[in-house]
């Protein structure tokens, strides 16, 4: 026989989850797995229709599904408040008093909500965005750092059918202009600033920068998370309000009206391969039923539970798994707001400790960074309180896999490697924690609902262990329904390789147990620190500075972010180059798209390699920084020179 390789050694190593753990958890078999799945996926409508019944619908659906590809409609007919099955209803089930939110700030202050004061937070912010003529469907900007007031904001939209789109804080005022132009925002709720490693990040200044360009936005609502000492703004009369004023004035008490199954819940803008991004629209009944379910049975949530997401509320994974589907499920979570890495790289493991947490769902570069920061900084927490593990965002090395089950897990928790994208709006492919059996490296199997499979270029489904493109062949109630304002887009990117499949850009391979080993983006999206940035959007960014005439942008792999980002630059005639003028590009980029954007290497070329008909040659550059040379066809390419010279330069 050959020689093994790595990937079928690792297919050997199964873990599975201890009797003790199956016993008490929601799936506690593979029967029961198999069971379930076969039942949903021939009766999709059966299946989420029991899922939907458990939370709070003002009026009940009359169809689960209308499927009209690529257009879907989940509980037709049904009338629902979102905010209502994530806060009201723990009013009246006994958890009224339970801990909602326990959040520390980065500096180290705590604060704790219960279900009732987070009742009252919502209701009283609900009336004050009524109160600046906020209406149904309108867009609200959320540009927050990680404090319960971003989660109250997002839920107070949706309580009064508001359509909300979070900007992550990390992102740069141009960033901010580009979405609001494309949703028309007609508000913003930010902060004067937020905290993190040690430093203020100015939110207000920034969003006064993007509304320099933008001028539509006719209020402004300032959250006071720093205090004037730290972070002085300037409010624009007539525009800019604080929140804290605005609430004393309006009452905390509020009914939440019903809306539509179908009702716009929010806009998450996410990049793709080009350089706008997209705008995922996501409905409030379908979406509500996927993230509650996927929390119920993947985190496998106990009203016991202390669980923390360490993802930014500007993420999908923000949204759904710190929002809405923990809260849907009455569950106490932690939220914390500043870097892992601060004071130093304990600080995560210190809340572990403190807090009692019991699950803990994080992102591979997080993981990896922890690695490198080295194990005494676990080792001398006590992190027993911890019964399950989550990872997200990218595909997981099996080292890293290792590391968390051993040093994390203390080799005692099972690990639920979660595949899912902002346009599925719920974790798709994943373990089941009470049953899967885990291998290092693979999301393992489809959720509940979730028809997932690999296709080779004519559509047909491909054999074990040969790679192709991972498509959902069946609608699902998370899913997105739009790009906002952009259906040819919507269309054209997920519909238009097979008829009514949903192809994710992801390529996969199963194995022949049927696990999914996810293999990464076959589009021109990277995935730096578990963060989609497309190549087109660091490109157009480059090409905006003055200098600068052409660029072309691939990613290489990166030991802790997963991938790097190796930019090729072509400078107009008559400029010079240099190390200077590299940092100068590197600090454009991160302005124009924040700092997740910057390249880690730039090199400048007299041309960048084309074919004759004058189409950059990407593969040639991944290769090149990959690898150090070309191989395969270069036949196509215009000037053969160009390829010698930067070898030369990557050489050094
Ligand atoms: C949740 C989120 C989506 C892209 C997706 C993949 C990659 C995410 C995993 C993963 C392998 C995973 N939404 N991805 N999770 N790849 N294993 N468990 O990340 O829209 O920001 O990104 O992320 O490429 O298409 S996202």
């Amino acid at each position: 026989m050959s020689q093994p390789n790595k990937s079928s050694l690792t297919e050997e190593r199964i873990f599975k989850p201890s009797k003790d753990f199956s016993k008490k958890a929601r799936i506690k078999s593979m029967a029961q797995y198999k069971r379930m799945h076969k039942e949903s996926i021939e009766k999709p409508g059966v299946f989420w229709a029991k899922e939907a019944k458990e939370l709070a619908w003002q009026k009940k659906w009359t169809k689960a599904l209308d499927w009209k590809a690529p257009y879907a409609k989940w509980f037709v007919g049904g009338k629902l408040n979102v905010c209502e099955s994530c806060v009201d209803q723990h009013l009246t089930n006994g958890r009224a008093n339970k801990a909602a939110i326990i959040w520390e700030g980065e500096p180290g202050e705590n604060r704790t909500l219960t279900y009732r004061q987070l009742h009252r937070e919502v209701c009283n912010f609900s009336n004050v965005l009524l109160a600046k003529g906020i209406k149904p469907k309108d867009r609200v900007m959320i540009y927050m750092p990680m404090t319960p007031e971003a989660v109250i904001a997002m839920l107070a939209c949706a309580r009064i059918g508001a359509v909300h789109s979070v900007i992550f804080g990390g992102f740069s005022a141009e960033s901010i202009v580009d979405r609001l132009e494309d949703c028309q925002a007609k508000a913003i709720i930010t902060s004067d600033g937020g905290y993190r490693r040690g430093g203020v990040v100015p939110l207000k200044k920034n969003v006064d920068d993007a509304l320099k360009k933008y001028k539509a936005v006719e209020t402004v609502i300032v959250h006071q998370r720093i205090g004037k000492e730290g972070a002085p703004v300037k409010m624009k009369r007539g525009r800019d309000v604080w929140w804290h004023e605005e609430a004393a004035q309006v009452s905390s008490k509020h009914e939440a009206k019903a809306f539509d199954s179908e009702h716009p819940l929010f806009i998450l803008y996410t990049s793709g391969s080009t350089g706008k991004p997209k705008g995922i629209l996501h409905t409030c009944g379908g979406y509500l039923t996927g993230t509650y379910a996927t929390c119920k049975y993947i985190f496998d949530m106990q009203d016991d539970d202390v669980y923390w997401c360490t993802a930014d509320v500007g993420w999908i994974t923000g949204h759904s798994y710190i929002t809405y589907g923990p809260l849907a499920n009455g569950v106490t979570q932690v939220m914390y707001e500043g870097a892992p890495n601060f004071p130093d790289f304990g600080r995560f493991w210190d809340l572990v400790e403190k807090y009692g947490v019991t699950i803990f769902y994080t992102a591979p570069t997080a993981i990896r960074a922890f690695i490198k920061a080295g194990d005494h900084f676990p080792e001398s927490r006590d992190l027993s309180s911890l019964r399950l593990l989550g990872t997200v965002g990218e595909p997981i090395n099996p080292e890293a896999w290792m590391w968390y089950h051993r040093k994390i897990g203390g080799e005692r928790c099972p690990i639920v490697d979660t595949w899912w994208q902002t346009e599925t709006g719920a974790i798709m492919i994943s373990p089941l924690p009470g049953c899967t059996p885990t291998t290092p490296g693979t999301a393992t199997l489809p959720f509940f609902g979730v028809d997932a499979a690999i296709l080779d270029e004519t559509g047909q489904e491909v054999g074990p262990n040969e790679g192709g493109k991972l498509v959902i062949r069946k609608p699902w109630p998370s899913m997105l329904r739009t790009i906002y304002g952009d259906k040819k887009r919507y269309r054209d990117t997920y519909w238009n390789d097979y008829a009514g499949i949903y192809t994710a850009g992801d390529g996969a391979r199963r194995d022949k147990k049927g696990n999914f080993w996810i293999t990464g983006r076959l589009d021109d999206v990277l995935n730096v620190s578990g963060h989609r940035l497309g190549t087109a959007e660091v490109e157009s960014a480059l090409v905006s500075h003055k200098v600068v005439a052409e660029s072309a942008v691939v990613g290489r792999p990166h030991e802790i972010k997963g991938q790097g980002v190796v930019a090729f630059v072509t400078v107009k005639a008559g400029v010079k180059t240099s190390d200077a003028m590299a940092k100068e590009l590197r600090n454009h980029v991160g302005h124009v798209i924040g700092a997740i954007a910057k390249p880690d290497e730039i090199y400048f070329t007299p041309a960048l390699p084309k074919t004759r008909s004058g189409k950059i040659m990407r593969r040639l550059l991944k290769e090149l920084v990959a690898t150090g040379k070309v191989s395969g066809n270069i036949t196509t390419l215009e000037d053969h020179k160009v390829i010698a010279d930067l070898q030369a330069q990557l050489k050094k």
